[in-house]
């Protein structure tokens, strides 16, 4: 049990400190050492298990960031390697969250808002909803309202999951919603990042939000089982 909480708490520091693998030279004081790269794959060869590095080691390790940025302690290159540390030790978790591709509940179209390049929320909403059983369209980030409709009609999704992490992107959601629901008013649509309320998820007409990835596959299940308010 001890050896999987050194492995949480390495990694959460590798988030934190933007230490992407043993070969990265940032940071300086952390040359040679492995990072979260490394040390994400040698937690699940070790049986740690994938949620957990997910819940307890990278998204702590992010809030971390998040907090030192508001205090000024950080800056946007810093942030930028905790996300690229991020990104490495979640691609080592993805095959782990693939439920076999047996029983797809349906497609969800999933995207970042236009003018937001954000990414790691939506990110982690894809591996658990592909874990639950659902198929992702994943449209990447700076994603216009067109490309969501397009996507919506190409694909037949049931849903759409919109994410916005900063107040002023977080308004295009209401456009989004609008043009997806004027042509498929059946598509649910599912609203979050950090800024994201209940109050104005309820507003703009989508059906519903959620503040972390198992809240998000519970809403979106009771929304499909014809629970709308969700
Ligand atoms: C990492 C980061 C970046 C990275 C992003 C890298 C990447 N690949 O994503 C970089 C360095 C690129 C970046 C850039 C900027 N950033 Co930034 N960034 C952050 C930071 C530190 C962490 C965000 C994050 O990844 N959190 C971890 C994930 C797991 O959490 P999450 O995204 O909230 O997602 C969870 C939930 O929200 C929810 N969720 C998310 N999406 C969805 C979707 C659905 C459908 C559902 C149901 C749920 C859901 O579930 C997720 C999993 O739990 C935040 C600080 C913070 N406290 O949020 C600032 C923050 C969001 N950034 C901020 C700013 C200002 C910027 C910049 C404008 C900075 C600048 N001056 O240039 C640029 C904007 C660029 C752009 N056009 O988008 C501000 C936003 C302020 C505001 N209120 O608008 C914040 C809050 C920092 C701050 N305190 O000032 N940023």
């Amino acid at each position: 049990m001890r050896h999987s909480e050194d492995f949480l708490e390495q990694i959460a520091l590798c988030i934190e400190r933007g230490k992407v693998d043993s070969a990265a030279a940032f940071p300086p004081d952390l040359a040679g050492r492995e990072g979260s790269d490394e040390l994400a794959l040698r937690a699940l060869q070790a049986g740690v298990p994938p949620a957990d590095i997910l819940s307890r080691a990278l998204v702590p390790g992010m809030e971390r960031v998040g907090r030192k940025f508001r205090d000024g302690e950080l800056f946007l290159p810093d942030i930028l390697m905790s996300a690229r540390a991020m990104t490495a030790a979640l691609e080592h978790l993805e095959p782990h969250f693939l439920s076999g591709g047996v029983r797809r509940k349906g497609r969800v179209v999933l995207g970042t808002v236009e003018g937001d390049i954000h990414d790691i929320g939506k990110k982690i909403i894809a591996l658990f909803l592909q874990g639950a059983g659902w198929e992702v369209v994943d449209l990447g980030v700076d994603v216009p309202a067109g490309k969501f409709l397009e996507a919506v009609a190409a694909h037949g999704a049931r849903a759409v999951g919109l994410s916005a992490l900063l107040t002023t992107t977080m308004a295009r959601m209401e456009g989004v919603v609008r043009t997806v629901k004027a042509a498929h008013p059946d598509v649910l649509i599912l609203v979050g990042g950090a800024p994201v309320t209940a109050e104005f998820a309820a507003r703009i007409g989508a059906d519903g939000t959620a503040p972390d990835p198992g809240g998000a596959v519970e809403l979106l299940e009771k929304a499909a089982a014809g629970g709308r308010e969700a």
